[in-house]
């Protein structure tokens, strides 16, 4: 089995904080990205939309979408469980996911790829109204956070989640185009906090 990642892209470190989570260790294979090695005919062969994490099993086949990865270990190994443990709560883990990474990951990758400078060579044209427009939505997002973290310590419940994960790697990866958390959102900065210290969240 092998992981192929990109140190610093947020959707691997979400595989890699779920990892951590489960105290699993896959071997890694660095993708440039800058080099745009995930666009060579090799690389395309095991992923055709050209992005990482890909993770290739000992037979050769090839799982990408950091979800789909996450899944595939929830399976194998089940505890700590990090996609819900009974019916509902599945489900509740897979409403807050889905809102997430659209309404929070991908708007904060619509800002970096359109108006940061070094993701020039993954985005073209960069258009920087779009990337303007997203930041609106990125904070929209943090705000339905925020009410969501008003009465429990983990977006689904008592328990950390896949939901958390991917929060978690959203907001951070707002750093790079210089934007954050708004002060009133207390419940999300509390809950980043603590989600922040967790030893995966290093990853
Ligand atoms: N939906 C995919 C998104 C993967 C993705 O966007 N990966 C980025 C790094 S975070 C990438 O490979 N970008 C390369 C490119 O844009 O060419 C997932 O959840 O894994």
């Amino acid at each position: 089995m092998k992981l192929y990642t990109s140190t610093r892209a947020p959707n691997p470190r979400r595989v890699d904080i779920f990892l951590a989570e489960k105290g699993i260790e896959v071997p890694k294979v660095e993708i440039n990205l800058n080099n745009l090695e995930q666009k060579k005919p090799e690389f395309i062969e095991r992923n055709p939309a050209m992005r990482v994490p890909v993770l290739e099993l000992d037979d050769g086949t090839c799982i990408s979408e950091s979800i789909a990865i996450c899944r595939y270990f929830e399976e194998i190994q089940p505890d700590p469980p990090l996609f819900g443990v009974d019916t509902l709560d599945r489900a509740l883990v897979e409403m807050w996911q889905r809102r997430i990474e659209l309404n929070l990951m991908l708007p904060v990758a619509m800002v970096f790829r359109h108006l940061h400078p070094g993701a020039a060579v993954l985005e073209q044209p960069q258009v920087a109204e779009w990337g303007e427009a997203n930041r609106t939505r990125v904070i929209e997002a943090i705000e339905m956070l925020d009410r969501q973290l008003a009465d429990r310590p983990f977006v689904t419940g008592d328990r950390f989640t896949v939901a958390d994960i991917s929060a978690l790697v959203g907001i951070d990866f707002m750093r790079p185009s210089k934007f954050g958390v708004p002060e009133n959102c207390a419940n999300v900065l509390r809950w980043h906090s603590e989600v922040s210290a967790r030893p995966s969240a290093k990853a």
